[in-house]
């Protein structure tokens, strides 16, 4: 091994070593435990040390850095408390997850560090996002981001080091190529020489580095970053290293040949620098034994530490408390000015005022400066805002979702148009794993609205139709908004604008030009988990939202005998229980209607609130109403066979009649 001291001092070279060493002697008394059956799982970096620590000390400490599972180096190299890192593994409270995630999946902002969430690639987007704030902030930093090679097969890396390159982010993406994705040898995860060949394809400048030489990592890594301050670009760093022991400690090396075990174990990096600084009469074998013990040490008081500490007692309150973020709304109420706008135009002023009242509002999304994007909701908003935050995305969904949550890791604030809500099923990932889950799991919130024009009716068939709400209000931690009238739109989402957590606010495509209001000219807010009572009736109680609401209307226009509530309930999650159960409680009648296919929709949901909380007020079966059971076709007469306008006149003059 090639050891090149450059312009190093002593002291630095012994304080690379001692990292070194350190995460090494960590996991050294982590497999015996693991044996003893005191830890759960271990993914061992025993091998790859020297590019965690290399890199980790080539930055500067208020750089973020999104490490992997094999990257313990970087969380001791930035000084975590060893009993925290244990607390962590054992799902103690003085871990950074409240015993909610498990191994290296956390984040810490006191260290900058961002762990990785288990589908590998996500966190390379994520990096974008923080190195984007970091130009947006003229702040020159570097943002270092790990992947091992098996990740690199997953879109998430073409996409982020994509966006990264049109964008020229400062992101050092670190490809640690071990030989081995789990069993799967490099000839099986891609087809070409080296990693950092595909640096060329994306525009992207690239380097080949020793992974086992600590000195050549740091110096490289050190030198790389200081031109990348001075002149941002992302770079595609490959480190040549391997994986000396099993993908995690259970699962063995029996697929790997001897002789290559053999000849990587040749260049260990810590024995090898070792012994380069005892040939250099830096290091002596007993400044080796005193290091060892002092690091012992520290590992073994950490970890009576850790085991000392009581376990943390379930408490339903707290879980449910950390899911989302604590946001205290702000009523701002409009003026008395008011002008008849269209669904469409309120949402675009309430985008465009919201831009005005946070300075470092950021919208992305495909063809929306320019052009406008493809509803023209974002007309003259790159003249009024500027490109810095009225940003042209490539089409990169689970980039710019990821992108989106790495600003708000670095405090700013962004929305995202999705073209059509159909097409978030290309950022699902980043959105029900990564945005919806972080809060809970570290108390990151994701400060991030979903834009997401949805809906049916505009023989636009399968794939530009959906109102695909259910995928989310499934999901814990993300909050979901549905208007049907331009006064909500606007109002709901400013709040949602406000709100620092993730929000998916559907707007229906049938309504941006069907349907006028009149609405206050200026800001005003509207609060989340507050339905509107539309019409007031007391035969029946009519629950919708979207542009179901105005089908709802239309029936009951047609039919004037039917005296109903109509319940609007505008935001889905946080869904404003207390106005069902209180009209329901009256009418004794409830029927619900939405625009999406009938299984599984929310309607569900809602029917089995109500059985639970008003049985004994009801005097007829809940009914839902829902469009049919297949995806959504394109001719108008299937179009609106399959919606659920006409089924629900029929079911509600026989509920009418119960
Ligand atoms: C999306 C996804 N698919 C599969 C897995 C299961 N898995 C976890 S780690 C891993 C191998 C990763 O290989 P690589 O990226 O080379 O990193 P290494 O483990 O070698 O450090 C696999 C297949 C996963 N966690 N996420």
């Amino acid at each position: 091994m090639d050891f090149q001291i450059n312009n190093l001092d002593n002291n630095t070279l012994l304080n690379l070593y001692k990292a070194l060493l350190k995460p090494r002697l960590i996991e050294e008394k982590m497999l015996i435990l693991l044996r003893q059956g005191k830890i759960s799982k271990w993914f061992s970096g025993i091998g790859q040390e020297a590019i965690a620590v290399g890199v980790t000390l080539a930055l500067d400490k208020d750089e973020y850095i999104l490490p992997m599972h094999r990257n313990l180096g970087v969380f001791t190299s930035r000084n975590i408390p060893l009993y925290r890192l244990f607390g962590q593994w054992q799902g103690k409270a003085s871990g950074f997850t409240k015993g909610r995630d498990r191994s290296f999946h956390f984040g810490t902002q006191d260290h900058k560090i961002v762990g990785m969430i288990s589908h590998l690639g996500p966190q390379l987007g994520v990096a974008d996002g923080i190195a984007l704030a970091s130009k947006l902030n003229s702040q020159n930093h570097v943002v270092a981001v790990f992947t091992g090679e098996g990740g690199t097969s997953e879109g998430d890396f073409h996409e982020a080091l994509n966006v990264a390159s049109v964008w020229q982010l400062p992101v050092l993406f670190c490809v640690e190529n071990n030989g081995y994705g789990l069993s799967t040898p490099t000839n099986e995860q891609y087809n070409c020489q080296h990693i950092a060949d595909k640096g060329a394809g994306y525009g992207m400048e690239s380097h080949i580095i020793d992974g086992n030489n600590v000195l050549e990592v740091y110096n490289r890594v050190r030198d790389i970053a200081e031109n990348v301050r001075h002149n941002p670009r992302p770079i595609l760093v490959e480190f040549k290293t391997f994986r000396m022991r099993g993908h995690e400690e259970a699962s063995g090396t029996k697929y790997v040949p001897q002789e290559l075990m053999d000849s990587w174990a040749l260049n260990d990096p810590v024995v090898n620098y070792e012994a380069f600084l005892k040939g250099q009469g830096i290091l002596s074998e007993s400044d080796v034994t005193s290091i060892k013990e002092t690091i012992l040490n520290e590992i073994n008081e950490h970890l009576d530490i850790a085991f000392a500490e009581e376990d943390i007692v379930p408490n339903k309150t707290n879980e449910l408390d950390d899911v989302y973020k604590k946001f205290v709304y702000q009523e701002v109420n409009g003026s008395y000015e008011t002008k008849e706008v269209r669904f469409i135009d309120a949402i675009s002023e309430g985008l465009k005022q919201s831009m005005e009242r946070h300075p470092n509002l950021v919208i992305m999304g495909q063809d929306i400066a320019e052009y406008g994007g493809a509803f023209k909701i974002t007309e003259g908003f790159l003249e009024q805002f500027g490109k810095e935050r009225v940003r042209n995305t490539p089409i990169c969904e689970s980039a710019i979702i990821e992108t989106a949550m790495g600003l708000s890791i670095a405090g700013i604030k962004s929305v995202v148009e999705m073209q059509f809500a159909d097409f978030v099923t290309s950022g699902f990932n980043p959105v029900v794993n990564y945005l919806a889950k972080s809060h809970y799991r570290w108390s990151q919130n994701a400060d991030v609205v979903l834009r997401m024009p949805c809906g049916g009716g505009v023989a636009a068939g399968p794939f530009h139709s959906q109102t695909n709400e259910a995928w989310f209000t499934k999901t814990p931690g993300l909050k979901v908004v549905y208007p049907a009238f331009p006064y909500d739109a606007k109002g709901l989402l400013n709040t949602a604008m406000n709100d620092p957590n993730p929000v998916l606010f559907f707007e229906h495509k049938g309504l941006y030009r069907s349907i006028r209001q009149d609405v206050p000219t200026d800001y005003y807010t509207l609060p989340f988990g507050k339905a509107s009572i539309i019409r007031e009736g007391s035969n029946i109680t009519i629950i919708s939202y979207g542009a179901a609401v105005h089908w709802a209307l239309e029936t009951l226009d047609r039919n004037p005998t039917i005296k109903a509530d109509v319940i609007d309930l505008r935001t889905l999650q946080p869904m404003d229980t207390q106005a069902i159960y209180a009209s329901v409680k009256k009418t004794g009648k409830a029927i619900i209607l939405h625009e999406d296919s009938l299984f599984g929709g929310i309607a569900s949901d809602i029917s089995a609130l109500i059985m639970e909380n008003c049985f004994k007020y009801l005097d007829a079966p809940v009914i839902r109403v829902g469009s049919l059971e297949t995806p959504i076709p394109f001719a108008p007469q299937l179009e609106t066979q399959y919606l659920p306008k006409n089924r629900f006149e029929i079911a509600l003059n026989e509920l009418f009649k119960y």
